[in-house]
């Protein structure tokens, strides 16, 4: 019998505090798995999520964060694994970084589906995002919400980036994800594949000619001071989930799991407001010119079909493999929205 229902059979018999006895059940320790920095939107909202379950829990529930991969050992890919297996409690995770172990997710690097916010947001809240929040359940994580790292543009130390041809022979650092690889591939550049905490030195060092991540992180890990080139292509977006393992979800009270999912659902909506606006009164985007001193190149639609065409076969491969149904119900959902 757990010492909560414990205390109930007593009947209010019981002289010691409910609160008290639940915290000694926990362990002292929860982690939390957070791929960059804490200087992120990402990293900012694991900090806020730990201060306020402590303090809504009043202790109870005492999460630690590993910040840049100091959980999984420079492998970002298994972060999902480690869920799964209960060694990490927590992780606000990448949909890239978890789609080896849940195809389904690779939803989100379709090059060039999504070109604006409404159409993914739609696609977070319609029947894509619910199926996918049930396979991440089916697979041993519960996933509490929705958070954002953000379109992912790419960046570059050698030329403005307007064509496909522009991307030829360029060394692109990428992470370990095949789709991602594909994508690449397909538009001439050559793709390296990098954990992100090891990438920071490969820019410094300009071992690779350039990368592609959301202006959120461009910002804080100042890849402008090494990549004067950046174009906003929107080639996917990188949708991030708040989640727990589900060894870790069946060990707390009912009490703290609801504590826990309105504090992320709370939590995770700054989040994404920050990876998209910034919290300065400059955006983000218009920062990346001012402040940074990047060359921006902005696309036509008539440039960006440039892109699609030589990226369609990559497309049409991986749509088969995550499953006609749902990329067809997020196709649907994604073309109703105006461009933002
Ligand atoms: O490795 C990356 O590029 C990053 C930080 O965006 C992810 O975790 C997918």
């Amino acid at each position: 019998m757990r010492r909560r229902e414990f205390i109930t059979f007593l009947g209010g018999a019981a002289i010691t505090s409910p609160l008290a006895a639940l915290a000694a059940d926990y362990k002292p320790e929860f982690k939390m798995s957070v791929v960059p920095n804490e200087d992120t939107a990402w990293g900012r909202a694991a900090n806020r999520f730990a201060d306020t379950v402590r303090f809504r829990t009043r202790g109870r529930i005492n999460i630690k964060n590993y910040f840049e991969g100091r959980l999984y050992g420079g492998e970002q890919t298994t972060e999902f694994k480690l869920m799964q297996q209960g060694v990490a409690d927590f992780a606000i995770g990448s949909t890239a970084n978890w789609s080896p172990q849940v195809k389904e997710l690779n939803l989100f690097f379709l090059p060039f589906l999504f070109s604006n916010y409404a159409a993914l947001d739609a696609v977070e809240a319609g029947e894509p995002g619910k199926r996918l929040f049930k396979l991440l359940e089916q697979n041993g994580v519960v996933p509490i919400a929705w958070g954002e790292n953000g379109f992912r543009e790419v960046t570059n130390s050698k030329r403005p980036i307007r064509r496909p041809d522009d991307l030829q022979g360029l060394r692109i650092r990428v992470p370990p994800v095949p789709i991602v690889v594909e994508i690449f591939d397909a538009l001439g550049a050559k793709p390296v594949t990098m954990n992100w905490d090891q990438a920071q030195a490969a820019f410094q060092q300009h071992m690779v000619d350039g990368q592609e991540n959301p202006v959120a992180l461009i910002i804080p890990y100042k890849l402008w001071a090494v990549h004067s080139y950046v174009t906003l292509w929107h080639y996917a977006i990188d949708p991030l989930i708040l989640a727990v393992s589900a060894k870790t979800w069946a060990t707390l009270s009912p009490e703290d799991q609801n504590i826990l999912q309105k504090a992320g659902e709370e939590i995770m909506v700054l989040q994404k407001k920050e990876a998209r606006e910034g919290v300065t009164d400059a955006t983000l985007v218009d920062s990346l010119e001012k402040i940074y001193q990047m060359e921006v190149t902005r696309l036509s639609p008539a440039d960006i079909e440039a892109f699609r065409g030589k990226t369609k076969i990559v497309y049409d491969k991986w749509a088969r493999d995550i499953g006609v149904e749902i990329v067809r119900s997020a196709e649907k959902l994604a073309e109703n929205r105006k461009p933002n």
